[in-house]
């Protein structure tokens, strides 16, 4: 029997976190003998003037703050990191692809199960996940049992009652407490309670000025975030090379004259796809409409570059087309590449973790001072070893290896 790892996902908005969710968290994790818990916040709703939410990067440093101090909790920005609207079917549906050996269990209100099939494709939802609906303790659940049996029967769902204690704590109470400065630190952690101290939140005063706080991305959130999903998703080794291409990628960068960051980005999430199988990546490109060329389907491998893409894209968010287009042509170069390829492709077969292939000492020199010679010498030595090798020659390598000689060439005259 193979042990599928058990994980709560547990979304809400989190505006802010107190005990109440704490403990159902809790109260999952043992229950149901889960592994761990995902604490979600949401993403930023429209703004509304009679409903406002905290801004994100808030409601995510609470979130994060409430969950340090218990191993099995994680606070989770994987919904922040998807494109578009945040709809719980795709969330479920990116985490299984992503995660393929968990088994995900989604934490919800009793009350929900009765609104569900108006949720968009509840039909997905009870498929991703065992449904965890949270009840209170003494609560009468005759109805809620038959509304089970009623969703089990029509979509297969495995939905299940979690037993929570009565809690008269809720996020409005408290943030209309703490508007009338009472005391609110039972319904707290501490962390929680000092944060809100600290940035002056839920004050009138605050409330007042939402309107013009600017609603910004995450920037050390999202890298931190895209680094523990590759984590968790790639072999150790693999990560560890992610994470030297990264920075050497960053260094190039700047010697290069590039934005540093992008190049960190790219470099961090090249390998993304690394973790399937030739099976696994023919079935996800056709999948996803992504062609697949004549020499792809006999080294089906070389499709992690452009599944590593399109996971950068829909997966963990990045809105950068050229962050894209840098890991689409990591493997095998592409005519006419930017700086931005160039280097991902050089870090990549350069970073200080490699150590088989020839001439990497002087190709690490060379790197630093002249890109295009290192990109030639690189494809060179590429094309050699896969000739010994007699491997499959990617046409495309070919046209790479052309068009840089002829570039380099061209700038001599
Ligand atoms: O994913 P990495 O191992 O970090 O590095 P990569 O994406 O550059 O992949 C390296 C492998 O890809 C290496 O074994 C050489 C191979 N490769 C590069 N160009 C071609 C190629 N394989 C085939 N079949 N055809 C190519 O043109
Ligand atoms: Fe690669
Ligand atoms: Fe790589």
């Amino acid at each position: 029997m193979s042990i599928r790892k058990r994980i709560g996902i547990f979304g809400g908005t989190f505006d802010p976190i107190h005990q109440a969710h704490l403990t159902l968290g809790e109260i999952a994790y043992r229950q149901f003998g889960l592994d761990e818990i995902w604490f979600m916040p949401s993403k930023q709703p429209p703004h509304k003037l009679d409903k406002p939410v905290s801004p994100v990067e808030h409601r995510f440093a609470m979130v994060r703050l409430a969950t340090a101090d218990t191993p099995y909790f994680r606070c989770s920005g994987f919904e922040l990191g998807l494109p578009g609207k945040s709809y719980t079917a795709n969330t479920l549906t990116t985490l299984n692809q992503l995660y393929p050996d968990a088994q995900f269990y989604f934490i919800m209100g009793g009350d929900s199960l009765f609104a569900l099939e108006e949720w968009y494709q509840p039909e997905i939802i009870m498929k991703q996940a065992v449904i965890l609906a949270a009840v209170r303790e003494n609560h009468d659940t005759f109805k809620m049992q038959e509304q089970i049996e009623y969703l089990s029967d029509k979509y297969e769902a495995d939905i299940r009652l979690l037993y929570a204690p009565l809690m008269d704590v809720s996020s409005s109470d408290i943030r209309r407490l703490l508007r009338q400065g009472k005391d609110i630190s039972e319904m707290l952690c501490e962390p929680v309670e000092r944060y809100i101290r600290d940035q002056g939140l839920y004050t009138d005063k605050y409330m007042g000025t939402m309107a013009e706080v600017k609603i910004s991305s995450l920037p050390e959130t999202t890298v931190s975030e895209i680094a523990s999903g590759l984590k968790a998703t790639l072999k150790p080794h693999r990560y560890e090379h992610t994470l030297n291409v990264a920075v050497m990628a960053r260094q190039l960068a700047v010697a290069s004259g590039i934005d540093p960051e992008k190049a960190y980005l790219a470099g961090l999430l090249h390998d993304s796809a690394k973790s399937y199988t030739d099976e696994e990546l023919l079935a996800l490109c056709r999948l996803r409409n992504i062609e697949i060329t004549e020499a792809e389907l006999r080294a089906p491998y070389l499709l992690h570059a452009k599944y590593g893409a399109w996971m950068a894209e829909y997966v963990y968010g990045i809105d950068d087309p050229e962050i894209c287009d840098a890991i689409r042509c990591h493997t095998t170069g592409a005519p006419g590449m930017n700086t931005l390829e160039k280097v991902i492709f050089v870090a990549d077969y350069l970073e200080p973790g490699r150590n088989q292939a020839p001439h990497l000492h002087i190709l690490r020199k060379l790197a630093e001072k002249d890109l295009d010679m290192t990109v030639h010498r690189i494809l060179q030595d590429t094309l050699e070893y896969l000739q010994e090798k007699n491997a499959q020659i990617d046409p495309k390598t070919q046209e790479t290896y052309r068009w840089i000689s002829e570039s380099i060439a061209e700038k001599g005259e």
